[in-house]
């Protein structure tokens, strides 16, 4: 143990004792003797801001991260005190401040220890770059299990280990790579099967040590800011997950496309290209839904121009691709080229729009197109300019999306990879240097972008897709996890990534299906695809150097395999679009780590390649060559294999076959998953009918559908369907109630039922306490057809 009087030998700093409390509505001032201030704030029951100020000081309060539209309010606030601590007590909290030192413990509301500070915060004077070096220490008890920061990729389980946040262009990293791309300075604790986060709202290069350092501490510290953070209470990890994204915000809906499947390569060229892979596609019968145009498709790697002689005429092409089904998304990297006859580098430099060196020139480095300028999107000004560009690419030549590659900001042949430190930003309105805007800059370029694309797309839906993001990117952007290798280890990092970006308010997220360096083999490929029509966000992408990389590029068995779980994914889009609606009204991620599902049984606690696919379905990679299965962890409750509809118990680990065309895949009985017809892309089919696998359980579980036009806004009028279903099992009876909300009226005037596991068999059908002609049933598949506003189907046995 570190004594204080070390660690301030070290230089470090500590508050003393508290002098004063003034309270202003929901938040607290605590003032220390030696002028530290605490400022404390209720944002509801549950979720409380600490902020560290010192010299009496305070900076004024902005944040990039935080959404300005989230909902704060709370039941209950009291300030109390006995001899040794200032009380703060809400609905769900008791928080303790200690009177001589400002440390705090914070405990639920049946005086259970939920999260104490060590030393608490702490501070030493940054002499070389002024302001303070910001820490934090907290106690930490064994079998404590730490989830969450963005897209670390290693094992779920973060304990044991340091990390910092820092926004690198990282091609090529591998497991253990720190850090990558993203910086989200959030974190989930999980003690005693209770779940709290950490969400450390700081943009400086942050680190956290998981208990690495020292085995009963973890600890988080910046080297310039303010000691800023957010303690959000669970008690279950879904509620620490959802106000967390209520905090840093949720992405609208994006048009139902982007759920579909995609191809990416760097790069598709010439258009005759582009032309041919879309036309395989169809040809072969794998649906897709996107086509991406990497680097290649300007003039000389100018953002916003096109290559005459590879697209001789984009919009027409755009129209085109478009007719049959293939949506448009290009690139677009911050880099902008120096250029006096280049209009956009013109604008940006007549108006002052680039990032400066402290001394005043332009900040220069080395991208694609050799020398370029980078614009400021930390100003507002400049994020409305950038906008504007969007509109011949997207407004008059028809690209549905846009692609925002290199935001570290990344920079070539230099130390660092990225800006230097002096380069001066805006920060809306609050200048500062590189050190701090440097992990924002990537977001607040995605963010000029999903405007620019909104406007210009309107009445469409925008899609938007980021390397580098911090959090809060979700409101505007998805995003993939960058240049990973066709390597099976990448299969495992993806796997974990993306149940980790769920976990960290980003569920938007793929990766580059196969790997971007190297070349899989068709057996990885394969095993890729399966996982990867389980992600949010579905698209192969490949760096072209070693060969191609689409669905047919192996062997037929391969492209029989990826066209199966393409059309799976197809089939299951109403089930993806519904859990975006879930993710974007209520936070909830979409995918979920097997400890999010059931944190209460510590085998999920360090499991890692199962995940729940939405509400009910889990699913489990093979990631290892020459698997004809593997061994699993099935979560406790009881499911049916997917394929075999077997039923089984959970709560134990299983060996599930799974040859070279198959994945293993549960559903969760009570569960009601609502399929459609495979489609070539989202549109080409009018959906005649939907079909509701029914998965019985002797129970009573909720679960809806959500649908709409698929694009557009009318949905914000009220023009959605929600069907909301109570299914209730019993010894000899299943019972289906639909309660539909909005006022859209979907396409298909019938709903067909799959009845799966029924433990009886059928002697009556009621709908809608009319009888049923049981010859109308399908007695081989228990099919049975429904008018899609029946209220409630009654089958008997
Ligand atoms: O320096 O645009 O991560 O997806 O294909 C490489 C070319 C730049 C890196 C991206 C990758 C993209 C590639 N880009």
């Amino acid at each position: 143990m570190i004594t204080n009087t070390e660690l301030e030998q070290k230089g470090n700093q500590f508050p003393n004792s508290v002098k004063n409390i003034r309270q202003e509505v929901d938040t607290l001032y605590f003032t220390t003797e030696n002028n530290v201030i605490l400022e404390l704030t209720v944002l509801r029951d549950s979720v409380v801001r600490f902020r560290y100020g010192t010299r009496g000081i305070l900076e004024e309060d902005f944040s990039y991260a935080i959404d300005p539209d989230n909902h704060i309010g709370y039941n209950h606030l009291e300030l109390s005190e006995n001899k040794n601590f200032h009380i703060v007590t809400t609905a769900k909290l008791i928080i303790k401040i200690e009177k001589i030192s400002l440390q705090t413990k914070i405990l639920d509301t049946e005086g259970n220890l939920i999260n104490e500070d060590e030393l608490g915060f702490h501070y030493e004077e940054s002499f070389t770059l002024g302001g303070n070096i910001v820490k934090m220490s907290k106690r930490s008890h064994p079998g404590e299990a730490f989830y969450g920061l963005g897209d670390k990729p290693v094992h779920l389980n973060l304990r044991g280990r340091r990390f910092s946040n820092w926004a690198t262009d990282s091609y090529a990293f591998g497991k253990e790579t720190d850090p990558i791309y993203k910086s989200v300075p959030f974190y989930i604790g999980l003690k005693d099967k209770r779940a709290y986060g950490i969400f450390f709202d700081n943009t400086f290069k942050s680190t956290f040590d998981f208990c690495q350092e020292r085995l009963d501490v973890t600890s988080f510290w910046a080297p310039g800011g303010e000691m800023n953070y957010y303690f959000i209470y669970g008690p279950e990890m879904s509620e620490v997950v959802q106000n967390y994204t209520h905090l840093t915000g949720k992405p609208e809906l994006p048009p139902l496309w982007t759920l579909g499947f995609q191809q990416c390569k760097w790069s598709y060229y010439p258009e005759s290209t582009v032309k041919g892979i879309a036309k395989k596609f169809r040809d072969l019968k794998i649906p897709c839904d996107g086509i991406y145009l990497d680097i290649d498709y300007m003039e000389g790697f100018r953002c916003f121009t096109w290559n005459k002689e590879y697209f001789p005429d984009p919009k027409r092409m755009v129209k085109e691709l478009l007719n049959d089904g293939f949506k448009t998304i290009v690139i677009i990297d911050p880099g902008i080229k120096i250029d006096p006859d280049y209009w956009v580098y013109k604008e940006a430099l007549e108006n002052g729009y680039f990032c400066k060196r402290a001394d005043g020139p332009d900040m220069i480095g080395k991208v694609w197109p050799g020398e370029c300028a980078f614009p400021d999107y930390t100003n507002p000004e400049v994020r409305e300019w950038w906008a504007g560009l969007f509109k011949e690419l997207v407004g008059e030549i028809g690209v549905r999306g846009v692609w925002n590659d290199m935001n570290e900001p990344a920079v070539m042949e230099v130390p660092g990879k990225t800006f230097p430190d002096d380069v001066r930003h805006d920060f809306d309105g609050h200048p500062c240097s590189h050190r701090k805007a440097h992990n924002v800059y990537g977001t607040q370029m995605a963010r000029a972008t999903y405007e620019g694309v909104k406007k210009y797309v309107y009445p469409k839906r925008p899609l938007v897709i980021t390397r580098s993001a911090y959090s809060g990117a979700q409101r505007f952007t998805s995003s993939w996890t960058g240049d990973n290798v066709a390597t099976w280890e990448h299969l495992w990092i993806a796997n974990n990534q993306v149940q980790r970006m769920c976990l960290s308010g980003m569920s938007f997220t793929g990766t580059d299906i196969g790997g971007f360096a190297e070349q899989p083999t068709g057996e990885l490929f394969a095993r890729w695809i399966q996982l990867g029509v389980f992600h949010p966000f579905c698209r192969v992408h490949s760096s072209g150097h070693h060969g191609d990389q689409e669905p047919w590029s192996f062997d037929d068995e391969v492209t029989d395999i990826a066209r199966k779980f393409i059309e799976l994914r197809y089939t299951f889009l109403p089930y993806l679009y519904t859990m975006f609606y879930e993710y974007a009204t209520e936070g909830i991620p979409m995918l979920k780590p097997l400890v999010y599902f059931d944190q209460e049984d510590p085998h999920t606690h360090y499991r890692t390649d199962e995940f729940i696919f939405g509400n009910n379905i889990l699913v489990c990679p093979i990631i290892e060559p020459n698997s004809k299965g593997r061994r699993m962890y099935l979560a406790r409750g009881r499911w049916y294999n997917f394929w075999t509809e077997e039923y089984l118990e959970g709560g134990r680990e299983l060996w599930v076959d799974a040859d070279i065309d198959s994945i293993p895949m549960f559903v969760q009985e009570g569960a009601i998953i609502p399929r459609y017809p495979v489609q070539q892309y989202v549109g080409e089919l009018s959906i005649e009918e939907l079909k509701l696998d029914v998965y019985y359980a002797e129970d009573t579980i909720d679960s809806q559908v959500y649908e709409d036009a698929n694009d557009g806004y009318d949905y914000k009028k009220g023009r959605y369907s929600l069907r909301n279903f109570k299914l209730r099992g019993k010894a000899t009876d299943l019972t289906i109630q639909q309660h539909k909300g909005g006022n859209f009226e979907t396409e298909y005037d019938t709903i067909k039922l799959h009845l799966i596991g029924l433990p009886f068999r059928i002697k009556k059908i009621k709908v809608d306490n009319v009888a049923y002609d049981l010859n109308n049933l399908d007695k081989e598949d228990k099919f049975l057809k429904l008018p899609e506003d029946f209220s409630v189907v009654q089958i008997i046995g």
